[in-house]
């Protein structure tokens, strides 16, 4: 068929280089930018594939998200926006390193698993992180879309979840909202101000949020949306990319990693700062107090308090409708303390990566899902909307339940429910604090972090390490789980777990414990044990005091 031949003469002009070998991780591919032009030329084929096969529009997003500037990748988005499923990441990894004279047949026997039609048509959405790699490796995709007969639309430079919002708008015939980001600003700055408008006293300084973009695309857009916020919400805009590097000690993977302050940023006291990541799907709160002590507010804290107002909301509206919180091994045991115990909502853990949180909160009327990094979002079923939405017409309901229901109307357009999206976030948790009159202090006493570490060790082959129990226990090497049990016996409050990552070649090691002082040598005694029984390579981890 002339469209193989077309695939093969463009497909010479984005060679795989030989011997590489790259997995669809945990979010896509992603590593030196320079090892990547061949990937996005073949996931511009793959995205056509599945286009043609889900007869709707497919995303793409060329981003390594909050790797550093050097390290490029590419994530699928599915026609509701959320990510591609796991059969098709399969599809993904094989077409990726199938050697260039094998890639027809690698494409060949997608198709036919699939059962493709390929006289269908297919329309792909393009978007590009402001990383200097972004622009070549974007048009290698479109190249990819273009050499199998495809449709593209390149929306240049947006957040990954602005790409995801767009592919959701396609294919529910603009019901979600309008396909364009002025759209996107739109939908979710309306629903803000509604949400706001009956705060009654608030203060220029309760308006105003200090805010670190980590130099990428964040902060271009959060410049673009501004004018839509009408001063209801007054942003300082730090590390906008005008003079630092990407993700450079600041953004929301350095302040929750480090538990730090980025760089390049002026903090008052008591004053209320966000970061986001380099593809603004994360967000984390801090602030530091009159003695200059830090504190983070990460994903479990906003899972809090998101939870807490929806299931006050859902109670004065005298909706029942199932909620719950949905966490990894990473989220601090505080959280899922409090959640269970004192505001007696479900709480369930799923493995790392938000597809998997995802699909756990689809099951809820309700799901509220949040990484402890600060990737999550709200998800409302069908039913739950339209509960909700009845309610809010009904002329038959007393004062309290129907200002309860127009809240909830609100807060689910607030909400970009089709993946954890930064901006999205900042608005609900800004307009949440605004409703309930409550300080970041406030909202921080909720209750208190166990104190924690986050390790990376090498090792040899980090798929030596196998894991059970939503990763919470490595059922391989042989001994680890063992040595990793003894020591955390020897701390109170203790708990640690391993895993391989899977965006970066390394296996993270968690810790938490009553004291830093205890988290840190607890982190460091596994970060040993996984050294001497994974096969680690370089030197041994050294204590961190
Ligand atoms: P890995 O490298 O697999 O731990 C990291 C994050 C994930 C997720 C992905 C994708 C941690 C501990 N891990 O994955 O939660 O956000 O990146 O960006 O934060
Ligand atoms: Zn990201």
């Amino acid at each position: 068929m002339a469209q193989f031949q077309e695939v093969l003469k463009q497909s010479a002009l984005h060679p795989k280089p030989a011997g590489l070998v790259l997995q669809y991780g945990t979010s896509g591919f992603r590593t030196n930018a320079k090892q990547l032009d061949h990937i996005m030329f073949r996931m511009g084929l793959l995205a056509t594939l599945r286009s043609k096969k889900t007869k709707a529009t497919i995303g793409v997003m060329v981003t390594a998200s909050h790797n550093p500037e050097e390290d490029n990748g590419v994530k699928l988005i599915d026609p509701m926006g959320e990510m591609v499923t796991q059969d098709w990441e399969e599809h993904a990894t094989q077409l990726a390193n199938a050697d260039q004279e094998d890639l027809l047949t690698a494409l060949k026997n997608i198709i036919e698993k699939e059962a493709i039609n390929m006289s269908q048509e297919a329309n792909v959405f393009v978007g590009k992180d402001t990383r200097s790699s972004s622009a070549s490796l974007s048009q290698a995709v479109l190249d990819g879309v273009s050499a199998l007969g495809g449709h593209s639309k390149d929306y240049g430079l947006v957040t990954t979840p602005q790409l995801h919002y767009m592919v959701c708008c396609q294919n529910t015939q603009g019901k979600y909202g309008e396909a364009t980001v002025e759209g996107y600003y739109t939908k979710f700055c309306q629903a803000f101000i509604q949400l706001t408008k009956n705060t009654s006293n608030r203060t220029d300084d309760q308006k105003h949020l200090c805010l670190d973009g980590a130099n990428g695309i964040g902060a271009l857009k959060v410049r673009e949306m501004e004018s839509h916020l009408k001063k209801e919400l007054q942003i300082s805009l730090n590390n906008d990319g005008s003079k630092g590097r990407l993700n450079h000690q600041c953004g929301a993977d350095y302040v929750k990693v480090q538990q730090k302050p980025p760089t390049g940023i002026k903090i008052n006291p008591g004053e209320r700062c966000c970061s986001f990541d380099g593809d603004a799907d994360r967000i984390v709160y801090y602030y530091t107090d009159s003695e200059g002590t830090f504190h983070l507010l990460d994903g479990d804290k906003m899972a809090t308090l998101i939870s807490t107002f929806l299931k006050e909301l859902l109670t004065q509206a005298g909706l029942d409708l199932k909620i719950a919180v949905v966490q990894t091994a990473y989220a601090n045991g505080s959280s899922t303390h409090y959640l269970e115990n004192t505001m007696k909502v479900l709480v369930r853990c799923t493995k790392t990566g938000v597809k998997h949180l995802h699909h756990v909160a689809q099951e809820f009327d309700v799901g509220v899902y949040f990484e402890a990094n600060g990737h999550g979002t709200v998800l409302f079923s069908k039913a739950a909307e339209e509960k909700i939405q009845q309610l809010a017409e009904d002329t038959n309901v007393n004062d309290k339940r129907k200002k309860a229901a127009l809240l909830l109307r609100n807060t689910i357009n607030v909400i970009n429910q089709t993946v954890g999206d930064a901006i999205s976030d900042m608005l609900l948790i800004e307009a949440i604090l605004a409703i309930k009159g409550m300080t970041i202090q406030q909202w921080d006493t909720i209750y208190t972090d166990l104190p924690n570490r986050q390790l990376k060790v090498k090792v040899a082959d980090r798929r030596v390490i196998d894991t059970t129990d939503a990763e919470r226990r490595a059922v391989t090497p042989a001994g680890l789980q063992e040595a990793i049990d003894n020591l955390v016996k020897k701390y109170r409050q203790a708990r640690s777990f391993v895993r391989p990552s899977g965006t970066e070649d390394v296996v993270r090691v968690y810790a938490e414990a009553d004291t830093q002082e205890s988290a840190d040598a607890l982190a460091h005694e596994v970060s040993l044990a996984v050294y001497r029984l994974a096969g680690g390579v370089g030197d041994e981890p050294k204590p961190l005091h």
